[in-house]
């Protein structure tokens, strides 16, 4: 599909073919994104911005891949058959996150293969958060509740990405996201509700997981390099720090309605800034886990590179399933 779509797009909309043509695209980009209207595949683009989508697209798709695990590890313990329908449903969605992305991803001219190859060989990013553990069945709901409320709060601004696919791709995934939200939150309700050692079970992996979801919106603005120039041509509509403020926001209501509390006694709202804030976050710790060393980074990379190897056969068997089919058609044609 990656070379296709490489084909595709014409000479002169790549950067770096001619200065003319250059100058031509840049005029029309930056028309385009002054009018806060979209970029698609075929159009013209800076090298440096089509670099940078790729980076978050390809690592949004490796995180929702990546992602699966945390809970998958607990579909076959889930409590209750309806429970278990529920979660697999919800991993599902996420693979099917991950292959929209993929696509995405690709119209910017990259192959699927290379992004999973850099993945496996551990040369790509994926989000911090998903290099935690899961150890209790309460943590499918901190996960649900506290993840997926911050994937809401990062990923709706991006359904209006100047780029096309990227924004259509999450329009489909942020409707998801609200459903794996709401089923976080009722695990949490339940378990609230329950013994109190359901609901201390509740407490324990709200405490666990409420400052590493914190951490998925990035670093504080001022150590982030990436978030000015990703603004200015509208990839990014917030900063690291509005989205986690309101974040923060939607959390403090949230918890009163569970009956538990936020791990962290300095949440305020701040009446001049009109801001949220929180206590401090262990930045040393996220960059531990963006360079490879956190709990679980590890155990996820072996674990996708055995499904990859495992994969293997079907990837084959798909392939030759194709090619047969494209000779049949072929043949049809011709005759
Ligand atoms: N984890 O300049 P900055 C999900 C990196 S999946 C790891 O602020 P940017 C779900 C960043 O890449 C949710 N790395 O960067 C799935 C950069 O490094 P490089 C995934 C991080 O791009 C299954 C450096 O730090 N969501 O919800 O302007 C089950 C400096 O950062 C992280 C997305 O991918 C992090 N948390 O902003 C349940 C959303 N944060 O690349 C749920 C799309 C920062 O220069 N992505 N880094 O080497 C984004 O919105 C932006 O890329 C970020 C970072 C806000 C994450």
């Amino acid at each position: 599909m990656a070379a296709q779509n490489l084909q595709s797009v014409p000479a002169e909309r790549t950067a770096g073919t001619s200065e003319t043509a250059d100058a031509e695209g840049q005029a029309h980009f930056d028309r385009i994104i002054a009018e806060d209207s979209r970029i698609e595949p075929r159009d013209w683009m800076p090298a440096a911005y089509r670099k940078t989508l790729l980076r978050q697209v390809s690592q949004h798709a490796h995180s929702e891949i990546i992602g699966m695990q945390p809970e998958a590890n607990w579909i076959s313990r889930a409590p209750s058959l309806k429970r278990k329908a529920i979660l697999m449903a919800k991993v599902q969605d996420e693979a099917g996150h991950g292959l929209y992305l993929y696509s995405a991803a690709e119209t910017l001219g990259q192959s699927r293969d290379k992004m999973m190859d850099d993945l496996i060989a551990g040369k790509a990013r994926y989000s911090s958060i998903f290099n935690y553990p899961a150890r209790t069945w309460a943590d499918m709901g901190a996960i649900g509740w506290l993840v997926d409320g911050a994937a809401i709060c990062n990923q709706v601004p991006l359904c209006r990405a100047s780029y096309g696919p990227y924004g259509r791709a999450m329009v489909r995934v942020c409707k998801e996201e609200s459903f794996h939200q709401r089923q976080g939150f009722e695990i949490l309700l339940e378990l609230s509700n329950g013994t109190p050692e359901q609901k201390q079970m509740a407490q324990d992996a709200v405490n666990r997981w409420y400052a590493p979801a914190l951490m998925m919106f990035g670093p504080p603005d001022d150590d982030s390099p990436n978030s000015k120039q990703s603004m200015a041509w509208n990839i990014k509509r917030f900063s690291n720090d509005e989205l986690r403020s309101r974040f923060v926001g939607m959390m403090v209501e949230q918890v009163r309605v569970l009956g538990l509390t936020l791990p962290d006694d300095q949440v305020r709202f701040n009446e001049d800034t009109r801001k949220w804030e929180h206590g401090p976050l262990d930045w040393h710790e996220f960059q531990e886990v963006l360079a490879g060393r956190g709990p679980c980074n590890a155990q996820r990379l072996e674990r996708r590179r055995a499904a990859h190897d495992d994969g293997a056969w079907v990837r084959e068997a798909a392939a030759a399933y194709a090619a047969k089919q494209s000779a049949k058609q072929q043949k049809e044609y011709a005759a």
